[in-house]
């Protein structure tokens, strides 16, 4: 499939209003290829850089980023074969152990993932897992709560990357480490609901090493002509497949060396 621009200025802006109403209203929609068959990744990323342009010009402020369906898990739970990058603002940031409304979301899931903050500004093409680990202040365990706005979770990657990649609110807590300090690579979490275990991985699902998917985002910001500033919390990508939620559900992720993340859900 090309990668070509291939939307008019106008229907990327038709496009990012649609997304923008089904997040904020929380409303399933279509996915967008079933009106635009042509578009692609490059037309996905042009309609979440219009997205994150409305966002900060009504006062969020940009967090980070996050890299998505970056597991073996995720890319067969979602048949796609290519990670992908969304923005994270103040906006969706929870604290720790807080009560997440979920009637503001269409599909909330939870994912369990390890999240860096970074030191120094990280540029691509060409960034490399080392450059990632020597630009890292801390690292530390997150939950994201991802929502896909389409119906029936029927999407592809284009309409996925239009949508933010489904981003919708992140919790970091636990125990931050410098990344020297732990073997990222091998790091084992366990995610529970309601007191059980419903699903384990270990960071390396993360292709290979959660630092590569932290390089892969860079790489893509690049390509968008954009750096990963220093102070940027950026989390690096599911490492188990995604748990659906619903109000009355409490979710705990225990990760080794970094202690444990957790959530609740309410009406
Ligand atoms: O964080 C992610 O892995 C992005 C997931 C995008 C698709 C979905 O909603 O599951
Ligand atoms: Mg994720």
């Amino acid at each position: 499939m090309s990668n070509e621009l291939t939307l008019s200025r106008e229907d990327i802006v038709r496009l990012c209003e649609r997304v923008e109403g089904a997040q904020r209203r929380a409303y399933a929609i279509p996915k967008l290829t079933d009106e635009y068959p042509a578009m692609t990744v490059a037309d996905g990323y042009a309609v979440q850089a219009e997205l994150r342009r409305r966002y900060l010009a009504q006062g969020h402020k940009l967090v980070g980023w996050k890299a998505g369906l970056t597991s073996k898990a995720k890319m067969q739970q979602m048949g796609v074969n290519v990670p992908s990058i969304g923005f994270l603002t103040d906006r969706m940031a929870r604290p720790e152990n807080s009560a997440v409304k979920t009637s503001d979301m269409v599909h909330p899931r939870v994912e369990c993932e390890v999240a860096f903050v970074t030191r120094k500004t990280l540029k691509g093409p060409g960034c490399t897992r080392q450059d990632v680990l020597d630009a890292t202040d801390y690292v530390l365990p997150a939950i994201e709560i991802i929502d896909s706005r389409f119906s029936g979770f029927k999407f592809d990657l284009p309409s996925v990357i239009a949508d933010n990649g489904s981003s919708a609110r992140y919790v970091g807590g636990g125990r931050a480490r410098y990344p020297g300090d732990v073997d990222l690579r091998t790091l084992g979490v366990v995610l529970e609901k309601n007191g059980e275990m419903v699903a384990m991985g270990a960071s390396a699902a993360v292709l290979g090493h959660p630092a590569d998917a932290i390089a892969l985002l860079v790489d893509i910001l690049a390509e968008q002509g954009e750096e990963l500033p220093a102070g940027s919390f950026v989390m690096s990508g599911g490492i188990t497949e995604a748990i659906a939620v619903k109000p009355g559900d409490s979710v705990v992720a225990r990760f080794q060396e970094l202690g444990s993340v957790s959530v609740r859900f309410v009406e």
